[in-house]
């Protein structure tokens, strides 16, 4: 919209992550840009592989946008993935079809001491063009639409470097925990620097909060969870702090559990999303009132649609009602998922 600026205080995700309860929450989805979007689908045909969409910053930016335009999303997620971290710093990593990532593992000293996180930065300009290029789109397109960056948190990423691939345990990385704590604190080290450094380059050029995706924090033990999530999150979130002392933090500790207060307590953000699992007014209950919460849809109601997705979409919604709350899902979108399906959802949250 020509001619139309917006104050940052006036888009509602931001006003949310300042602890105001707007309502209608504001909403997106985790995987918002992806295969279930004919549109996403064409530009990933043109791209090639995965790797060579994320570093294609003009096509990036484009899919970033597409649910933007199709939805209105309160939120516009940096297209990119938590893995490109790893590979900005030379750990040979490509995404086997249908199969997920594939990495060569690190597993010793000599393979973590070949990481070097000060070049993680500048080998990931063309995702951090990428950021520019969305901040741009987004004020000329979508002006009460909020920019996240985002990066995979350090105990979920060192998790795919060490295993080399997904896994339901991640046996090889939590095993290394156990039995050479130096060396996996090592390389934890090294993921603090290098995302603290990605991080700020990506608000230095133009997102305006950033998320961390900790999508395996729920697999360790409490001890476990203390020092290789909410330590190595707290000393990340100070980092950025230092360099960034007032953009909002999302911090997503995935099937954390009774964990969460800990987490919410100790390591800084001012966000928490929330997985499926939990039950959110257990969450509102073991964190501050003036915290903001993010979740928890189940994506697999939002592919069945119908009555199911209307009485999850609101059940939330009345859980949440009178605090500072986005509305999301409780894990990324399933490609399945009918477009037309996310439209009623959005329908749904819009009339609260
Ligand atoms: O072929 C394709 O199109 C690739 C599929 C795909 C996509 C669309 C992958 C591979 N990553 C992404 C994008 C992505 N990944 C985003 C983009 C922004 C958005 O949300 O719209 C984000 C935030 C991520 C984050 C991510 N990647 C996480 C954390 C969140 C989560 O889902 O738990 C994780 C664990 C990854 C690793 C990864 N990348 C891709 C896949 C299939 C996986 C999961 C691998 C596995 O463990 O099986």
């Amino acid at each position: 919209m020509p001619g139309v600026s917006e104050s940052p205080s006036q888009k509602p995700l931001l006003r949310a992550l300042a602890g105001e309860a707007v309502w209608p929450p504001p909403m997106w989805l985790m995987r918002q840009a992806g295969r279930y979007l004919p549109e996403y689908r064409e530009i990933r045909a043109e791209a090639g592989d995965f790797i060579a969409l994320c570093t294609a910053p003009a096509m990036a930016a484009e899919v970033t946008l597409q649910p933007i335009r199709r939805y209105g999303m309160d939120g516009a997620i940096l297209f990119s993935d938590i893995l490109m971290v790893p590979w900005a710093m030379g750990q040979p990593l490509h995404f086997a079809e249908g199969e997920g990532p594939m990495l060569e593992p690190v597993r010793d000293a000599a393979a973590i001491g070949q990481l070097d996180p000060s070049v993680c930065a500048a080998n990931a300009a063309p995702i951090i063009e990428t950021v520019r290029l969305v901040r741009a789109g987004l004020a000329e397109e979508a002006p009460r639409t909020t920019l996240i960056g985002f990066a995979g948190s350090p105990f979920t990423v060192a998790c795919y470097m060490v295993e080399g691939h997904g896994s339901r345990d991640f046996a090889a990385a939590r095993g290394m925990a156990y039995g050479d704590p130096a060396l996996f604190g090592r390389l934890i080290r090294i993921l603090i620097d290098a995302s603290a450094d990605y991080l700020c380059a990506q608000a230095d050029a133009g997102a305006e909060v950033l998320m961390l995706f900790d999508s395996w924090a729920g697999l360790l033990a409490p001890s476990q969870f203390r020092r290789w999530v909410i330590e190595p999150t707290a000393s990340l979130v100070r980092a950025i702090r230092k360099r960034h002392p007032t953009i909002p933090l999302i911090g997503f500790p995935r099937l954390a559990g009774p964990m969460l207060a800990e987490y919410a307590q100790r390591t800084g953000v001012q966000c928490l999303g929330v997985d499926t699992s939990m039950d959110l007014r257990w969450a509102a209950s073991a964190v501050p009132p003036s915290m903001c919460l993010q979740g928890n849809l189940d994506p697999l109601s939002l592919v069945t649609g119908g009555m199911a997705l209307e009485t999850e979409a609101r059940s939330i919604l009345g859980a949440m009602r009178g605090r500072p709350f986005i509305f999301n899902l409780g894990h990324g979108i399933e490609k399945v998922t009918s477009p037309e399906n996310v439209s009623t959802l959005v329908r749904l949250v819009r009339t609260g």
